[in-house]
């Protein structure tokens, strides 16, 4: 990457709380046994012989309804390949400037295309992550790499960010379960005085958007014909701890590579 997409990356991350890639980041061919791995995980088959964590959806569960499976990397050969990808480290650190980046966290999200006459299940109400990571210290430099694996187009359901709404603070509203993506987001739009200005992550199949902790972001229904596919890659940086420094719960298996890799720098500075 040239030193002015470098720098046009960074402005953008930190001007609007987010940055999307125009290009894929990971090769095609580790898309395509991720994907197959997506699949095998879906239907409850694991290379690894470890099943992923405890997750919202299980083998079996709704087909229309948004497939949300934890820690799938640890399920898959292929899924830890993509996630760990170096291409994917040096991406998030050139975006960040950080010096080492760790994948902490992984959520493979599977957004089944809208069947006509039935409830929408697969929305992602409007959210900001950190709502949910409170097990981390408020000033750690936390954020997700999120990686297509399918075409996101803008009618295939893909992520919605609120540009700046990285600068608002933390909220009490939002809420990644919500099905009501309009009233939720009017909810939201109401409890601040901000100028409200969307940006979807259209993106090709191995590229990535990059978002912050507190940056506001959703998903509508896929209205396409197929599958919505990606991971939301959780990521740290030197500059994050978590509170007292516990390892429970989000932290439990930081210490653990085969559970959360390096993906760039030395895993020393990250504490
Ligand atoms: O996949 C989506 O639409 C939203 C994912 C998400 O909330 C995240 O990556 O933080």
């Amino acid at each position: 990457m040239k030193v002015d997409e470098i720098v046009f990356s960074q402005e953008r991350y930190q001007t609007d709380g987010f940055y999307i890639c125009p290009q894929p980041v990971i090769p095609r061919d580790v898309v395509g046994r991720a994907v197959a791995g997506m699949d095998a995980v879906r239907a409850g088959d694991y290379d690894t012989g470890v099943p992923p964590r405890p997750s919202y959806w299980k083998p079996g569960d709704d087909p229309n309804a948004l497939c949300k499976i934890e820690m799938p990397q640890i399920a898959s050969r292929a899924i830890m390949e993509l996630v760990s990808h170096p291409a994917l480290g040096a991406k998030a650190a050139e975006v960040t400037g950080a010096n080492a980046v760790q994948v902490w966290w992984v959520q493979l999200l599977y957004k089944p295309p809208t069947v006509a006459g039935q409830q929408i299940r697969a929305n992602v109400g409007w959210h900001q992550d950190y709502r949910y990571w409170g097990i981390w210290e408020e000033d750690s430099e936390l954020f997700t790499a999120w990686v297509a694996l399918s075409d996101v187009t803008d009618v295939s359901g893909p992520m919605h960010f609120v540009v700046g709404s990285h600068r608002w603070g933390l909220s009490t509203e939002g809420d990644f379960s919500s099905q009501e993506y309009e009233a939720q987001r009017d909810a939201i739009r109401m409890a601040y005085n901000q100028e409200w200005r969307e940006a979807p992550a259209i993106l090709p199949p191995g590229s990535a958007s990059f978002h912050q902790k507190l940056t506001f972001h959703g998903s509508g229904p896929n209205l396409s014909s197929h599958p919505r596919r990606s991971f939301a890659i959780h990521m740290r940086t030197e500059r994050s701890r978590p509170k007292g420094d516990a390892r429970q719960g989000l932290t439990a298996f930081i210490d653990d590579p085969a559970y959360c890799p390096v993906i760039f720098g030395d895993a020393g500075d990250l504490g």
